[in-house]
């Protein structure tokens, strides 16, 4: 694991579930591209880290944020796709516009988690600033791509004990 990829999450790491048979898609934004590529690194090495088969994950980049629903919602209804990381910066602006991407986002990967019976993780950053993002994006604040990965893995763990 490279030092960018270095494990400052905030999660327990014991007790995690075999995710050698599971698939995962890692849809992002490919706005803030700096930002989303660096967390895309995280979750994946995430993933991989803990046992996933680089073969069984599968990406899709969506334009920005706001495509994020709809793009979890395409690998969600495969059947071979066990879970969906999403991931997006939308940075604060001058007007409102990142409060309702924001929202429609966590409202949409909601719906689609519901309705499809799959974890789908909201690995968004909403900063307000370009800098902020960086910070978490294997920056002084860890990676929160890791964080994403880290809860689809824990999430997938939950249902295998559950359903
Ligand atoms: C339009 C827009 C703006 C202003 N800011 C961001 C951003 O900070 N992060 C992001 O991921 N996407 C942004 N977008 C694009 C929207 O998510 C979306 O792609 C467009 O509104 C088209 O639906």
């Amino acid at each position: 694991m490279s030092s960018a990829h270095k494990n400052l999450s905030v999660f327990s790491t014991e007790n995690l579930p075999d995710i050698s048979q599971r698939r995962f898609a890692l849809v992002v934004a490919e706005w803030n591209a700096e930002v989303t590529e660096a967390l895309f690194d995280g979750a994946y090495q995430t993933l991989i880290t803990h046992g996933a088969n680089p073969e069984h994950i599968m990406r899709g980049n969506v334009p920005g944020s706001y495509e994020l629903s709809t793009g979890a919602l395409w690998f969600a209804q495969r059947d071979d796709i066990d879970a969906v990381i999403c991931i997006g910066c939308v940075i604060q602006g001058e007007t409102k516009h990142n409060d309702y991407i924001n929202h429609a986002v966590a409202q949409g990967l909601t719906n689609v988690s519901l309705k499809t019976n799959k974890p789908i993780i909201f690995g968004v950053l909403t900063p307000n600033d370009q800098q902020q993002a960086l910070d978490r994006a294997g920056g002084k604040h860890g990676n929160k791509g890791d964080e994403a990965a880290m809860t689809a893995i824990k999430m997938l763990g939950l249902q295998q004990q559950i359903q």
